[in-house]
């Protein structure tokens, strides 16, 4: 055997035995690199005479190909086990189920309040937000309900033991009409804004909880009067139930943070034993249902809350959140709105990308 056969033998023995890519990229630097073994061979052609490379050239070059092809045989070798051992670790197993849809639910409390703010914006409105831990100059005197007032019994107000900054007393907010005097002392005529929100009073059967959920609204404006105060009630309305014969009917009612005030009652009608919105009260087998407060702003709140009431007039009005959801969504029982009962949300909630919007309509269903 030549030593050029030693050469090549030993050669290739080495490079199928190389383990991995980086060793066998070791061998073709050794051997074929711009220092390597076969190419210093290569390079002794030039010195050769006619014959010697004439008998020597073919068998450098035979051995330049065989290493060249060891090289390339053995990288497809690795490659493709390197190849198989990936496709073994990650094995997909296409029998196993999909992944379970997301299990939240949007409440239907959050689902009418972003009703509420959509439909309100459509007509002009903001919405502001207060805090829930009031004083009661905000929360009552502001609101023309002075310290004697038996308004202020009306509600049963949740009081804290310590006293407040002002030297009042600290509460639980009553209703969000304190949101309402706080945007008027801070920005002033004119306004249109809705504050929904918790608010809180200490009474609790089928019918009330400790919690609740209110919308109020508040308009300031110069000349401003109770058939303002009717269409935008009666376009609100209509938008929420979307339905377009709700009939309102206005009737004299006290208040003390309006004057005059008005109860607004809604005609329905009995529809497989349930009350429907729609149609005048007064038709045969209809009736009158009472669902919002409301009246023009009392000149006394006006001017508590730093405004000039020759100058400054305004509607407002009062509704329960979780009754406007009770009556577009049909729950009857008021206290599963905060029980927490993942039944009751998958069947009353609603899709996170179901937003309200008025072209897709505001009560969209998934
Ligand atoms: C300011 C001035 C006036 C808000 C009003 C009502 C009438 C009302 C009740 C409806 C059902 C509360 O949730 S409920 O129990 N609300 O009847 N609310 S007028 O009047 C305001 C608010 C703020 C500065």
């Amino acid at each position: 055997m030549s030593e050029l056969d030693t050469l090549g033998s030993a050669a290739i023995a080495r490079i199928e035995a190389a383990e991995d890519l980086s060793a066998l990229e070791a061998l073709r630097v050794e051997f074929l690199g711009k220092q390597g073994s076969v190419s210093a061979l290569l390079k002794t052609l030039g010195q050769m005479s006619p014959e010697e490379r004439q008998s020597e050239g073919p068998k450098i070059h035979a051995l330049r190909e065989a290493v060249t092809g060891a090289l390339a045989a053995r990288k497809e070798a690795l490659e493709s086990a390197a190849l198989e051992a990936q496709l073994a670790s990650e094995t997909l197993d296409l029998s196993l189920p999909a992944p379970e849809a997301p299990r939240g639910s949007v409440h239907p409390v959050s689902q009418v309040m972003d009703e509420l703010a959509e439909i309100f914006a459509d007509m002009g409105f903001a919405v502001a937000t207060g805090p829930e831990i009031e004083d009661d100059w905000y929360n009552f005197t502001a609101l023309n309900m002075p310290e004697s007032h038996p308004a202020r019994a009306m509600h049963d107000t949740f009081y804290f033991p310590d006293t407040a900054p002002k030297g009042g007393k600290t509460l639980l907010r009553t209703h969000t009409s304190p949101v309402q005097v706080r945007t008027m002392m801070a920005d002033g005529g004119p306004l249109r804004i809705i504050a929904p929100g918790r608010v809180y009073r200490s009474d609790s059967d089928a019918t009330h909880t400790p919690m609740f959920h209110q919308v109020e609204g508040l308009v300031i404006d110069r000349d401003i009067h109770l058939g303002h105060l009717k269409w935008t009630l009666e376009t609100f309305l209509k938008a929420f139930f979307e339905r377009d014969d709700i009939v309102l009917r206005l009737r004299p009612s006290y208040f003390p943070f309006t004057e005059p005030s008005v109860e607004v009652d809604v005609g329905f009608a009995i529809e497989a034993g349930r009350r429907v919105l729609g149609g005048s009260g007064d038709a045969p087998g209809h009736g009158w249902m009472e669902l919002l407060g409301s009246g023009m702003v009392n000149r006394r709140v006006i001017e508590m809350s730093g405004l000039e009431p020759d100058e400054w007039q305004g509607f407002a009005f009062g509704v329960g959140v979780d009754r406007l959801a009770m009556l577009k969504y049909g729950m009857d029982d008021l206290r599963a709105f905060f029980d927490g009962d993942v039944r009751w949300l998958r069947h009353y909630g609603f899709s996170a990308f179901d937003q309200p919007t008025l072209s897709g309509g505001v009560g969209a269903r998934p």
